[in-house]
C-alpha cells in the first residue's frame, strides 16, 4: 500500500528532483501528482520511466492526496499550505515561509528527527535553506561531542541555488564572454560568469543578508541557540553543489583525528580526508550524491579547541529535495502520514 503524492511547483529545478528521488528511493508512491501554476499546466515531468502531466494547482482537490513536497516561492507558500494542510495531507516545505513558525518542525532528519511527533500542529514542516541543511548534518555530531561554542562560515554557493534562471545566466555569461561580451547580469546583480558575489539575498540594517541570518536561525532552531554563528554567503559559478569553509571552536578539547572518527560514523556524511592533492571533495564530484561530504579536517591552533573543515552537498539533492523525501521518509517510518482510501 503506497500513498497519494502531490510534487508542488514540479517543474523547478528542485521539483523535478523531488520526482526523481521518490522514485530513486522508492518511497511507496501508490499515486503521485504533478502541480504547477496555470502557465505550466500540460507541461509533461518524468517520474521514473513514466510522463506525467502537471494539473493546476487552483483547480487540484489537496484531499484526495496524503502528503504534499511543496517547491514554492515564500509567498506562494504562505498562501497556499495552510489550505492544503487544512485538506488532509501533511505538507513538506521548501520555501523560507514557516522555517522560524513556533508551531511548525524545521528538520533535517539526520539532526533533529523526533521534532516530526509535533508536526500535526499546522499539518506543514519546514525544510531547511540549502546552506544550512548541510552544515548542520556536520555540526550535529561534532556538538553531541565536544558542545560548539563559536562557527565561522563562508559559503561558495553554487548558481542552481538561484533556480534555473541562475543557471541559464551562468551559461549565457560564460558563453558570451568569448563571442560578443557577457549579456548584462539580470538574476544576479553583478557578472557571475569568472566572478564570485559577495551577496546574496537581500541586505538586513546590520550588513548581513537574510541568506546568512538564515544560517544561524536555522541552526539554532534544529540544534542549539547557544552556538554563536558568524557566515559570509558567496555565490560562485558553479551551476550545482554549495560549499563551506568552517571553523569552529569547541567548548572542550576535540582534535582532528577524533573529529574526523566521528564523522565517519554519523549519518548522512562521508569524510574524503587525505593529504595529497586531490583528497578532497568538490561541488562537481558531489553533484547527483546524496550525502554530506566532509574535507579538509584540521586543528585551528590559533584559538582554543579549534578546527576547520570543508564541506560540500548538492544543493538541489541534500540541500532542499532529498532532505524532503527523507522527512517523507521518516513520517512513513513513524506512521505519521495519514493513510485514506482512495476516492
Ligand atoms: C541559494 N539558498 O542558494 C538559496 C537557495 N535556497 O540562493
Amino acid at each position: 500500500m503506497g500513498y497519494r503524492v502531490a510534487v508542488v511547483g514540479a517543474t523547478g529545478n528542485v521539483g523535478r528532483e523531488m520526482l526523481n528521488i521518490l522514485e530513486e528511493v522508492k518511497f511507496p508512491v501508490e499515486k503521485i501528482h504533478a502541480i504547477a501554476s496555470r502557465k505550466s499546466i500540460g507541461q509533461l515531468v518524468s517520474f521514473g520511466d513514466q510522463n506525467i502531466a502537471c494539473e493546476d494547482v487552483e483547480q487540484f482537490d489537496f484531499s484526495k492526496v496524503d502528503v504534499v513536497l511543496m517547491s514554492v516561492s515564500g509567498s506562494f507558500s504562505k498562501e497556499w499550505s495552510p489550505k492544503i494542510g487544512a485538506a488532509g495531507p501533511i505538507v513538506i516545505d521548501n520555501s523560507s515561509a514557516w522555517r522560524m513558525d513556533p508551531d511548525v518542525p524545521l528538520i533535517v532528519p539526520e539532526v533533529n528527527p523526533d521534532d516530526v511527533e509535533w508536526a500535526n500542529r499546522k499539518n506543514i514542516i519546514a525544510n531547511p535553506n540549502c546552506s544550512t541543511a548541510q552544515l548542520v548534518v556536520a555540526l550535529k555530531p561534532l556538538h553531541d561531542r565536544a558542545k560548539i561554542k563559536r562557527v565561522v562560515v563562508a559559503t561558495y554557493q553554487s548558481v542552481s541555488g538561484a533556480g534555473k534562471e541562475g543557471m541559464d545566466e551562468l551559461w549565457d555569461q560564460t558563453k558570451g564572454v568569448f563571442v560578443l561580451g557577457a549579456p548584462e547580469p539580470k538574476k544576479f546583480p553583478k557578472q557571475i560568469a569568472f566572478n564570485v558575489i559577495p551577496f546574496i539575498g537581500a541586505f538586513r540594517d546590520d550588513g548581513y543578508t537574510d541568506e546568512e541570518a538564515k544560517m544561524w536561525d536555522e541552526t539554532h532552531k534544529m540544534i542549539d541557540p547557544a552556538i554563536k554563528l558568524t557566515v559570509t554567503c558567496v555565490r560562485v559559478p558553479v551551476m550545482v553543489g554549495h560549499s563551506e569553509a568552517v571553523n569552529i571552536e569547541f567548548e572542550s578539547p576535540l582534535d582532528e583525528d577524533e573529529a574526523r572518527e566521528i564523522l565517519r560514523e554519523a549519518p548522512g556524511l562521508i569524510v574524503i580526508d587525505k593529504r595529497e592533492p586531490t583528497g578532497y571533495i568538490t561541488p562537481k564530484e558531489a553533484q547527483g550524491e546524496f550525502p554530506v561530504f566532509v574535507s579538509r579536517i584540521r586543528n585551528d591552533p590559533t584559538v582554543e579547541n579549534g578546527l576547520s573543515m570543508w564541506v560540500v552537498a548538492d544543493n538541489l539533492r541534500k540541500g532542499a529535495a532529498l532532505n524532503a523525501v527523507q522527512i517523507a521518509e521518516l513520517l512513513h517510518q513513524r506512521g505519521l502520514i495519514r493513510q485514506k482510501a482512495i476516492a
